[in-house]
């Protein structure tokens, strides 16, 4: 009789071990489909949309690089786009380039100053154009430095009265060869 009951509480352990083995098993599976769904989301965040609002500019480049009347934000009255670079002009208006400079690109609408860059770019420059497309005024912006080749636009957006900035293209490791003169 002893011998039964010791081969039944045998056979419950072995239950009991097999059944936590398996809920053990399925932790770890629902732990790998989360991680794999972080992951997803890491990739699809890499160039997200970003609401540029209007800001304080605390201190400018020091040269006045470009400036242009354009109605960005389709209000029928024309904003200044006004791109500054920290980097001085000889006597003739040469700009002395140094291995990489600060600039700052800024649409200005009334008291509101909205910056749609402003940093560091190395051996490199931007550029902008402004277009219409259809009847959406945007800014396209190109960044080219020795690593790097950034396309943006930039579009005004009533509702949340920001510039929506979107970035098309923008590989990793770039070399940069060659650029037309
Ligand atoms: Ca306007
Ligand atoms: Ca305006």
């Amino acid at each position: 009789m002893k011998s039964i009951r010791a081969l039944f509480l045998f056979a419950l352990m072995l239950a009991l071990l097999a059944s936590c083995q398996q809920a053990g098993k399925q932790e770890i599976q629902e732990k790998e489909v989360k991680t794999s769904d972080t992951e997803g989301l890491e990739t699809d965040n890499d160039d997200p949309e970003v609401s540029i609002k209007a800001k304080e500019i605390e201190s400018y480049p020091i040269s006045l690089y470009d400036q242009v009347e354009f109605d960005i934000d389709g209000d029928g009255e024309p904003e200044n786009i006004e791109m500054y670079v920290n980097a001085e002009q000889d006597g003739e208006g040469k700009y002395l380039w140094d291995d990489g400079q600060d600039w700052l690109l800024v649409v200005k609408d009334g008291d509101k100053t909205y910056p749609l860059f402003e940093g560091w770019v190395q051996i490199g420059k931007l550029s902008f154009w402004l277009i219409e497309s259809g009847e959406t005024p945007m800014l396209i912006l190109l960044k080219t430095g020795t690593a790097e080749f950034t396309l943006q636009t930039f579009t005004f957006e009533e509702k949340t009265q920001g510039f929506i900035q979107r970035t098309h293209f923008n590989p990793e490791n770039v070399n940069f060869w060659y650029g037309t003169k």
